[in-house]
């Protein structure tokens, strides 16, 4: 196999400490008999380590230096051009039996599993460099909060983990030394990023990934899908708590009275740009501040629904990003930002897509081609992200590292939807908020292999994370609803609906503030609403459309209910069902055929 992660060499005082628990350090030396790297490098989270990786990244091209003035501390990594985004096909629920991964995840059977990956690990890291990264999820002083190691031969996966989560030292010694402690196992090798040989697999009775042929993000960041979302998910059913692809914000009115609210929206579909909303000039003293953007984690106290995220850093979209649509995320990526799959510039600065400003003359592109704006290709790959740590933000919320997490007064579940889907309505109670959740749908984007655009069910946009069967999970949110005494309220939002011309009809972004005005409003029980089919919708006086430069025709098509389109929208409903083979609880069941009644009324 060719070599594609050359060993190195630390000196004395870097990549040597080792944990203490013995049940970690048996591990490692199992991984390290299997896959045979030239040394093994234990990370502990310094600068130090930092400085000297990234120089050794530099040496390798793993990075390329980005300018120091334009990007300051800021890099730019390529990935093989067969590798830019998640990859479902390839991605298992590797739990005793099929039943229990359910009928949305591909499964394949623990044993052998563990066999096939053996083989492949067998001696791949020959000559590279094993590196033992101990992380934590969480904040530190979060009941909720779970360690993970990951072994890897990348330093790009590293480099990203040092920003995506708190890493080093810090996870030693939450996990101390009892060798029966719960932690995550997570082993990743680049193998030779071969299609044919990734494999994204979990064990979730084990507590243990294993993501081999891959070197994009969220195949090999093990921390984030695999540990935060699938296993984390499998975990909050067990344990009790729940695991959700959801940005948390906090909005703080004028008044100085502040809500917090999780929205999950399927990749690729806005959760990063919420999460960093500035309101409008009209709402002149509004506040948006970001808890996360793509995870939260949950748990009952008092009868409510508490939040934190478990994430450190922002693994962002970059095209489309501007200071337009989302100033706060290009705060962020000025500096000490690793990029993935954008152009470089002449004067090695970024360029992307969407970007401000005219496009340069002449950039290398995301694959190392020369590019110009005649070119046909993109110069930015369109799932190209960002790797930032949520510090850059200057929206980060005060409340970020609180251990208890923040209150949760609404949940907002949203897609992509060209049609058929209002810009906003309220689930009527928890149960019909879970519909919601479970039928909704989102066109595909890039942030996976496969086709873009067609249009496909995504329950609680948890479809590629939810690590067990999807019935049981659909069942445990009606368990948690149960235990709730003040439950948050639940909506559905879809940005993306389109006109006859085939434009969105909303201008999206900081105006989205208008929407979530109206969820507050809603949450303090005076915001107006009509009873309509499918729920509580605003009328358009409802919302607070004031200096907004839109036409009454696309404020009724934003809000319209077409019969038509939603006598299809039932009818699939019923389909996707089916398509889960029984799995559906009762009550779902039940709310598809009073919602089918309130049609027909
Ligand atoms: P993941 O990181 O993949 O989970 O994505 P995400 O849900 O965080 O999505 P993100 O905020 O990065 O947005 C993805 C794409 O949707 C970008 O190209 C955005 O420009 C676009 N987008 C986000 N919000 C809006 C919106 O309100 N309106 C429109 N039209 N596009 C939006
Ligand atoms: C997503 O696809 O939902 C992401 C990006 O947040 S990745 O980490 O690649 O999964
Ligand atoms: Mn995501």
């Amino acid at each position: 196999m060719e070599n594609i992660a050359p060993a190195i060499f630390p000196p004395n005082g870097i990549g040597d400490t080792k944990p203490t628990n013995q049940a970690v350090l048996d591990w490692v030396h199992e991984i390290g008999k299997l896959t045979k790297p030239e040394n093994i490098f234990w990370c502990d989270g310094s600068e130090r380590e930092n400085e000297f990786l990234t120089a050794e990244s530099l040496k390798q091209n793993v990075l390329i230096k980005l300018n120091e003035k334009k990007v300051p501390c800021s890099y730019l990594h390529r990935s093989n051009p067969n590798d830019v985004a998640r990859v479902e096909k390839v991605t298992f629920i590797c739990t005793p039996t099929k039943e229990e991964a359910g009928p949305t995840n591909n499964w394949s059977e623990p044993a052998d599993t563990y066999s096939k990956l053996y083989r492949l690990l067998n001696g791949a890291m020959r000559g590279r460099t094993m590196f033992v990264v101990p992380y934590i999820m969480g904040p530190p002083d979060s009941p909720l909060t779970k360690v993970g190691f990951e072994i890897t031969d990348s330093k790009y996966v590293v480099l990203s983990m040092r920003i995506m989560t708190r890493m080093g030292k810090i996870a030693l010694n939450r996990l101390g030394n009892d060798p029966k402690a719960e932690w995550n196992r997570g082993v990743h090798s680049l193998l030779d990023v071969d299609p044919d040989r990734r494999f994204i697999c979990h064990f979730p009775k084990d507590n243990t990934i294993i993501s081999v042929g891959s070197g994009y993000g969220g195949n090999v960041l093990l921390s984030k899908k695999c540990l935060a979302l699938r296993i984390g998910s499998y975990l909050a059913r067990k344990q009790g708590w729940m695991a959700e692809h959801m940005l948390i914000l906090g909005v703080e009115s004028p008044e100085g009275r502040k809500h917090y609210v999780a929205a999950a929206f399927p990749s690729a579909c806005g959760k990063t740009n919420f999460a960093m909303l500035i309101p409008p000039a009209h709402f002149n003293g509004w506040k948006v501040t970001t808890v996360g953007d793509d995870i939260a984690w949950m748990e009952i106290r008092d009868g409510r629904l508490f939040a934190v995220n478990p994430e450190n850093g922002y693994f962002g979209v970059v095209p489309g990003t501007s200071y337009k649509s989302n100033p706060n995320a290009m705060k962020s990526i000025e500096h000490d930002t690793l990029y993935t799959n954008v152009a470089l510039t002449n004067d090695a600065d970024v360029w992307w897509e969407g970007k401000d400003g005219a496009p340069p003359k002449h950039a290398i592109d995301w694959r190392g081609n020369d590019w110009t704006p005649e070119s046909k290709e993109k110069a930015a790959h369109p799932n190209s992200r960002f790797a930032t740590p949520m510090r850059n933000n200057p929206a980060l919320d005060p409340d970020v590292e609180r251990g208890e997490g923040v209150p949760i007064s609404a949940i907002i579940f949203g897609g992509r939807r060209s049609d058929t889907v209002p810009l906003v309505y309220e689930a009527f109670d928890w149960n019909h908020g879970i519909y919601l959740g479970a039928t909704m749908a989102s066109e595909t984007t890039a942030a996976a292999t496969g086709a873009v655009g067609r249009v496909r069910r995504d329950p609680m946009a948890m479809l590629p994370f939810c690590g067990y069967n999807i019935g049981d999970y659909f069942r445990h949110w009606m368990d948690i609803g149960k235990r709730l005494t003040n439950p948050p309220l639940i909506f559905n939002v879809n940005w993306f609906r389109k006109g006859e011309n085939g434009k969105f009809l909303w201008p999206g972004f900081g105006e989205n503030m208008r929407v979530l005005k109206w969820v507050i409003d809603r949450c303090e029980r005076r915001g107006g609403a009509l009873k309509s089919p499918v729920g509580w919708l605003p009328s358009p006086h409802d919302l607070d459309l004031e200096e907004l430069d839109i036409d009454h025709k696309s404020v009724a098509d934003l809000l319209g209910i077409d019969h038509e389109e939603w006598q299809k929208e039932l009818a699939e409903h019923k389909t996707f069902f089916d398509s889960l083979g029984g799995v559906v609880p009762e009550e779902l069941q039940k709310q598809r055929e009073q919602l089918v009644a309130r049609f027909n009324e």
